[in-house]
């Protein structure tokens, strides 16, 4: 079946890039950004993850990010988290390029992580630039928070809609993608830019894509395996007995 054809064939590779989106991080209970649970308040995600959105209403954004926060410092990994850190301790050369600013493969103990997107836990001074990083939630009067040391505003330091990626962080994963054996793309509804292209530089190059999603995506169409089930149902069923 197709998991023990995936399972034969990532054991056997000698380097992996996993991509992995929301879905990962969607049955520790995070809401994925498109799928019916990504809606807060009626307000559709994507418009909230914009400088627009901030520069209009800091204070709805930082709400919108301090709800998060709290969902993900009261989640656990779950079991696509941690058969991923298990892949990179089995697989010889290994990356995983993550859309996810939640932290959890970090929190799940994967060490050779890129995060494409930046980090939730983490402040940019939109003044001085000081850069902070704090796994807490801030109190509702502390919205939106300034800066200890020069009182400008704060922001989440991740990568809003219209905001380029870190420049070193896209030639480091293009770099791989582009002479790995197989990415591993797992729960990304695989829409955003420029990690959607990752999949597709793999497959130029000869590499194998296989995909693990609830539902099909752009990706399925050049996949050499595409799973459609949960992450952690697929993992926990892909890493039995591989000690
Ligand atoms: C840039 C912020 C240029 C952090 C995010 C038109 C065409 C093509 C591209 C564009 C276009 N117009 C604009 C663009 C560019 C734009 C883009 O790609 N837009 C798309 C939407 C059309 N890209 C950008 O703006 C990027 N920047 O291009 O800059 C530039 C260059 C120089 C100078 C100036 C500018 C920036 C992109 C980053 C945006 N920031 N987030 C945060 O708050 O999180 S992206 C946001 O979407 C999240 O980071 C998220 O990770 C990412 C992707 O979403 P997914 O992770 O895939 O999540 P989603 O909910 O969509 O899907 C989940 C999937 O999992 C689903 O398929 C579901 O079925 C599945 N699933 C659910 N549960 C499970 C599961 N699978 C398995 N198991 C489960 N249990
Ligand atoms: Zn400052």
């Amino acid at each position: 079946m197709e998991i023990e054809k995936l399972k034969k064939e990532i054991l056997c590779v000698d380097s992996l890039l996993v991509l992995t989106g929301a879905g990962v991080s969607q049955e520790s209970g995070i809401p994925t950004f498109r799928g019916k649970d990504g809606l807060w308040k009626n307000y559709d995600a994507t418009q909230l993850a914009t400088p627009h959105a901030f520069e209009r209403d800091p204070k709805l954004v930082w709400e919108w990010y301090n709800w998060r926060r709290g969902k993900i410092l009261n989640a656990e990994p779950n079991s696509a988290h941690y058969g991923i850190k298990k892949l990179e301790e089995i697989i010889p050369e290994f990356l995983l390029a993550t859309q996810n600013v939640d932290d959890l493969h970090r929190t799940a103990g994967s060490k050779n992580i890129l995060e494409l997107h930046g980090n939730i836990f983490r402040t940019r001074c939109t003044g001085c630039g000081k850069i902070e990083f704090e796994k807490k939630i801030f109190d509702e009067e502390e919205l939106p928070p300034g800066c200890k040391e020069c009182g400008s505003l704060l922001r989440p330091d991740v990568v809003w809609f219209g905001e380029p990626l870190d420049q070193l962080v896209i030639s480091k994963v293009m770099e791989f993608a582009l002479k790995c054996s197989a990415v591993l793309v797992v729960g990304t509804s695989a829409v955003v830019y420029p990690a959607a292209s990752i999949p597709y530089y793999v497959k130029e190059k000869g590499g194998r894509v296989f995909e693990i999603n609830m539902e099909p995506t752009p990706v399925s169409g050049i996949a050499d395996i595409s799973i459609l089930g949960r992450a952690g149902e697929t993992f926990e069923k892909m890493m039995q007995d591989t000690g």
